[in-house]
């Protein structure tokens, strides 16, 4: 598999409605798609670096430096013939996991079409039919939450995820049980609260979720052992949980119980795997979490997602929730018992459009051997 050309294109894509979180709002997505192609076979990745530092310190035009600089010549220089090749290869390059995830991917999603094979098979996971959830932003009012959640419930999505921040935390839970009692809900703060707001994050345990996430800053495995300690609802850690070292302490420690795994975060499917196993051996579930990704990276999150230990409903959810018209035909659906079905062609199993891509690219540039 002697890699002869990668190309990388910015996009930006307008959601169907914005998304709010803890660290503010957008209504627009940009990020990286990272196409590498040999002997007259192509494969995809995305980047899911934001074009702001928000969620972690990359960004599109970070990644697209590290890609272009570092990732891509040692792609060139050291004849990489198998995606795992490329995890060793730029080990020794600090940090930038989503810029290294993103070209990854494109190299397993062309080393399985060149095996003929789905990349879950690839991978080894054994899902045919993937649970689906929906991560509901900050609304402007609790009404238009409620209206919204409703609207994601009676579409059949198997559990609900609310972004909290403070003073959008406690009351926010108590109006969305009072309206839906019985349904699987969790909550995301995005590292938006301190140790010092423990008293108002305890008050959740009286609303049976099934995780808090990340309520503490990504460095703080510390104070989410000490959180963790003094409630009953399940901790889960989403950007703390950075490699399987990491998650190893996090876990010695009781910094969590739950862990979500995203690709980017990690740096990687070598990586992600890694966690998975790891979290299995301790008993620990894994679910798959999201970026808000085009088809093109949400079909690698479904692949990923077949793998025996992610065990709770993942932030996968249909085409049209994100995007009026996905870079991929046909679009990531539901199915009517809130499932998404594993996709069988080779590789990621569906198809990018290339016009779409062309429609929504803001810079392009092309590498050659
Ligand atoms: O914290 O899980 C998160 C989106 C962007 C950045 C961070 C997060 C999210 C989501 C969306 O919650 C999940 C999805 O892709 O559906
Ligand atoms: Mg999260």
């Amino acid at each position: 598999m002697k890699i002869e050309r990668i190309e990388l294109s910015l996009l930006e894509m307008p959601y169907v409605h914005y998304f709010e979180t803890s660290l503010g709002r957008e209504e627009s997505r940009t990020f990286i798609l990272v196409k590498v192609f040999s002997g007259g076979e192509f494969g995809y990745g995305e980047v899911v670096a934001d074009q702001i530092p928000l969620y972690s310190y990359e960004t599109t035009s970070t990644a697209w430096i590290v890609l272009k600089e570092f990732l891509i010549p040692t792609v060139f220089e050291s004849g990489i013939t198998d995606p795992k090749d490329l995890y060793d290869r730029v080990q020794p390059f600090k940090g930038h996991p989503m810029a290294k995830a993103g070209l990854e991917l494109a190299l397993w999603d062309l080393f399985a079409k060149a095996k003929g094979k789905p990349l879950w098979k690839i991978y080894g996971g054994e899902k045919q039919e993937i649970p689906a959830g929906v991560s509901v932003g900050i609304q402007d009012s609790v009404e238009q939450l409620l209206d919204r959640i409703r609207s994601f419930l009676d579409e059949g999505y198997q559990r609900i995820k609310i972004k909290i921040k403070p003073e959008w935390d406690v009351r926010i839970c108590e109006e969305v049980r009072k309206e839906f009692p019985d349904i699987r809900l969790q909550v995301d703060a995005n590292g938006a609260y301190s140790l010092k707001d423990r008293e108002t994050l305890k008050k959740l345990d009286d609303f049976d979720l099934l995780m808090i996430e990340q309520p503490f800053p990504a460095y703080d495995l510390w104070d989410h052992s000490r959180l963790q300690m003094e409630m009953k609802t399940p901790l889960c850690l989403d950007e703390s949980a950075v490699s399987q070292d990491t998650v190893r302490k996090a876990l010695e420690m009781g910094s969590c119980r739950i862990i979500n795994i995203k690709v980017g975060r990690v740096g990687g499917i070598v990586e992600a795997i890694k966690i998975h196993d790891f979290c299995q051996q301790k008993n620990v579930p894994v679910w798959c979490g999201g970026m808000l990704e085009s088809g093109i990276g949400r079909a690698h999150n479904i692949h990923l997602a077949t793998l025996s230990n992610f065990a709770l409903p993942h932030d996968l959810s249909a085409s049209k929730r994100y995007y009026k018209q996905d870079l991929i035909e046909p679009p990531i659906e539901m199915t009517s018992h809130g499932t998404i079905e594993v996709p069988h062609s080779p590789g990621i199993g569906v198809f990018p459009k290339e016009d779409r891509i062309k429609q929504a690219v803001l810079k392009h540039e092309v590498f050659s051997l």
